[in-house]
């Protein structure tokens, strides 16, 4: 069995005291991403959805079938189905086909989330997760900048997913952030892609500027706009040209990234998905109005803590827990991403209005969450910058 595995937790913490020490090794960074995560998820629960086409859609509740496709399986994405897709659309691109229509289940899909980085968390030297199904690792110092020993790290995280949770996923494995993205990106699904330092540049070469990370859809036509469409391209590009049109910092990013030497590190810590505040009421009670009075010193700290951190939500939910201590939620997936206070009160008092029409027990506790969480104003750092644009 490789070391890498179930290490102890001591020797761990002795590796990241020898942190210094692996400036000189060859960086061994990995990505992580599952694959088709809520649909996975979804098909995981009920296995007589394998093999059907299968949707998880997030309803506006206009009419029936009004709102968007939050993930599709591989069988509806086969017909043209993605993410972001109006519901009948999708439905239209599937007649005939038996598809599969999920309603859309954040809290069961943040559960499987919390376990999967937990055990990835005591696998990896150092892991930065930067969304609900994916995270950034370092694995330079457990496998002293030996590929084949990351490769077995990889596959034993990719066994331990597929036992614990009956998941698959896709891990990318480099020099750089940069090209672990890109490996677990072009391995999907199930993939498990090595790039080792000797082959960087060559498989960055070919790669269109579009599926570097970090580059979005804009930066992208702008770089096109000046003839520059590969990473092989952008590599050879004047470091004054990138600064001007892009600023000193993000140019000079642009130039490291597409080189495969881009040094951003991996960052501990969990970057939190959404903020909630859950309150325990004066009294049980089944007035919606008596119970929201009540929430809002907890929405106001939501607000709060969406505003010292420059971040804007797209999802809100209310939480109800009952005198049988039994749990609900109703949430509301705005179409942009908001943050004022005035939205969450306005939108959070109507949620529980509604939950309480078809609530039959009184309320002990009410809560509200926030998530879908994204920047807003003024970037603080590169990698915060980066992980908006995933
Ligand atoms: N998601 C969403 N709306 C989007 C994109 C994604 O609600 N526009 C949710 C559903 C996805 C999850 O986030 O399951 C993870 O997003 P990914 O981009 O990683 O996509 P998937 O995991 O669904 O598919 P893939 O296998 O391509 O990673
Ligand atoms: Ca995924
Ligand atoms: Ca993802």
């Amino acid at each position: 069995m490789d070391e890498t595995q179930n290490r102890p937790r001591r020797f761990k913490n002795i590796l990241n005291e020898l942190g210094h020490r692996t400036a000189f090794l060859p960086r061994v960074i990995g990505h992580f991403d599952l694959d088709y995560f809520y649909a996975q998820v979804e098909e995981v629960e009920d296995p007589s959805l394998k093999g059907r086409p299968v949707l998880v859609c997030v309803f506006s509740g206009r009419t029936e079938d009004s709102g968007v496709v939050s993930t599709a399986n591989y069988r509806a994405r086969d017909f043209g189905v993605h993410s972001g897709m109006p519901i009948v659309l999708a439905k239209k691109k599937l007649e005939g086909k038996n598809p599969a229509v999920i309603r859309m289940d954040h809290e069961k899909y943040e559960g499987v989330s919390a376990r999967v980085m937990e055990d990835l968390e005591g696998r990896v030297d150092v892991l930065e997760p930067t969304g609900i199904d994916e995270a950034f690792f370092d694995l330079t110092a457990s496998t002293r900048g030996d590929y084949a020993a990351a490769r077995r790290t990889a596959e034993s995280i990719k066994e331990s997913i597929l036992k614990a949770e009956h998941l698959t996923c896709s891990i990318g494995i480099g020099r750089s952030k940069v090209v672990a993205k890109l490996g677990s990106d072009m391995s999907k699904p199930e993939g498990l892609m090595m790039v080792t330092a000797d082959a960087t540049a060559s498989f960055l070469d070919p790669i269109p500027v579009e599926k570097l990370y970090g580059v979005g859809p804009k930066t992208a036509s702008v770089l096109v706009g000046m003839g520059i469409g590969t990473a092989g391209q952008l590599a050879k590009a004047e470091p004054e040209e990138l600064q001007r049109q892009f600023g000193k910092k993000f140019g000079d990013y642009l130039l490291l990234a597409s080189s495969g030497n881009d040094t951003e590190p991996v960052v501990a810590g969990l970057e939190p998905t959404q903020y909630s505040r859950i309150v325990t009421l004066r009294r049980d009670t089944s007035d919606p109005h008596e119970a929201f009075a009540q929430l809002a010193e907890g929405i106001e700290y939501v607000h709060k803590k969406l505003k010292s951190k420059g971040k804007s939500f797209r999802t809100l939910t209310a939480i109800g827990i009952y005198s049988d201590l039994s749990t609900k939620t109703k949430s509301r997936t705005f179409e942009t991403p908001v943050n004022d206070l005035g939205t969450i009160r306005e939108s959070s008092a109507a949620l529980f209005e509604e939950m309480s029409r078809s609530a039959e027990k009184a309320l002990r506790r009410a809560g509200v969450r926030v998530s879908g969480l994204s920047g807003t104003e003024g970037q603080t750092s590169l990698s915060e910058f980066l992980h908006q644009v995933k």
